[in-house]
């Protein structure tokens, strides 16, 4: 049985990840770590947690050693939104956070997944069915970090035979835990405000498409890449993956079908909107689907109906809410 480490896990996806890697492969062989202590009873005491500065070299090979990983799935970094704020922690975490996980993996020998993002393309990348290998020139830290990061996972695979894997997601939506500062938090945000105000003030433009993908599919994504047979994967640290296209209007007339008096206002953040203006509005996710079988599951319409749903029921008990503070 694999014993893993999660870094990050604290954050929108790795609260979601470790419950769902600890219920596949069992709770004491799920370490759960993060520079944050966890709100969330749930992830707190469902397994081990740890405190981890993916910072400090030596602490995360002693935190590696107590409990004997084989894996990794490293999710600590900072997004695209905070990481044009803050340019010089943005590439601290997000290359040399990722340098010192490299690291330990190759010294004791792990397995890792690194996520990249549809932030590793920029303006000159082709827009519209953004192909798997193509022009990456991103002009945000974030981009710069994520290109750098596929580049180096795929170093490490070839120069030291280090099993790395990864997936280039595009914007993740899920309700359990609040996104960390990206740039397509909205699309996270707009189920919040309806379900809470019946109101949301969008920061992106009513037309601007961006790929999505309901959390349980990214999920499901992250460990299906993990377990699939090495010798298929062409694409090791940076497959394009997808579930669906949409823009700010779109996705308001989705959510108007449930609650018809839902009204969507516009004002534009010039730094967010020129991040989204330069990422793909859809990309080609054929190799995952061919190199280890990537299908998505969710659409926008099973995905709306699905959250309304969920923070509903949050909404109306808050005591179950899992903020991000
Ligand atoms: P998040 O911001 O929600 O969580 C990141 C976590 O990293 C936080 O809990 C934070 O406390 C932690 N962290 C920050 N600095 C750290 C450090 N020095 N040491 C240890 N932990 C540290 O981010 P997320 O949305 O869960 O994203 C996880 C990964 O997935 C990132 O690499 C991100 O680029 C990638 N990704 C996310 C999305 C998305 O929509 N959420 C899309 C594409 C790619
Ligand atoms: C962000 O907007 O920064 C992330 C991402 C798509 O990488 N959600």
């Amino acid at each position: 049985m694999k014993k893993i480490l999660v870094t990050g896990a604290v954050g929108q996806i790795g609260s979601e990840l470790t419950a769902a890697l600890r219920k596949e492969y069992g709770e004491n062989h799920v370490v759960a770590t993060d520079i944050r202590m966890p709100t969330d009873v749930d992830l707190r005491d469902s397994g081990p947690f740890e405190f981890l500065d993916c910072l400090d070299p030596n602490h995360i090979t002693r935190v590696m050693q107590i409990h004997e990983t084989d894996t990794i799935y490293h999710l600590a970094a900072i997004l695209s939104a905070v990481g044009e704020t803050k340019p010089a922690q943005a590439w601290q975490v997000n290359m040399n956070g990722l340098y010192n996980i490299l690291e330990a993996a190759r010294q004791y020998h792990c397995a890792l997944f690194v996520p990249s993002s549809i932030g590793a393309f920029g303006p000159t990348t082709p827009r519209d069915n953004t192909p798997q290998d193509t022009i990456q020139r991103p002009d945000t830290i974030y981009g710069v970090t994520k290109v750098a990061g596929e580049l180096l996972c795929d170093y490490y695979h070839k120069r030291f035979g280090l099993d790395t894997r990864g997936l280039r997601f595009p914007g993740l939506v899920s309700y359990e835990t609040e996104p960390g500062g990206g740039t397509t938090d909205y699309a996270v945000e707009i189920y919040y405000e309806a379900v809470r105000h019946k109101k949301y003030k969008c920061y992106l433009r009513e037309d601007t498409s961006l790929d999505m993908m309901y959390m349980p599919d990214a999920l499901r994504a992250m460990i299906e890449l993990m377990e699939a047979d090495p010798s298929k994967l062409k694409h090791r640290n940076a497959f394009n993956v997808t579930a669906m296209n949409f823009t700010p209007g779109r996705v308001a007339d989705e959510i108007r079908k449930h609650i018809p008096e839902f009204e969507i206002a516009y004002e534009v953040d010039p730094t967010r909107q020129a991040i989204a203006d330069s990422w793909p509005n859809y990309m080609d996710d054929s190799a995952a689907r061919h190199e280890w079988g990537w299908r998505p599951t969710y659409d926008l319409a099973g995905m709306t109906v699905d959250m309304l749903e969920k923070l509903t029921g949050r909404v109306s008990a808050p005591d179950k809410q899992k903020r991000v503070s």
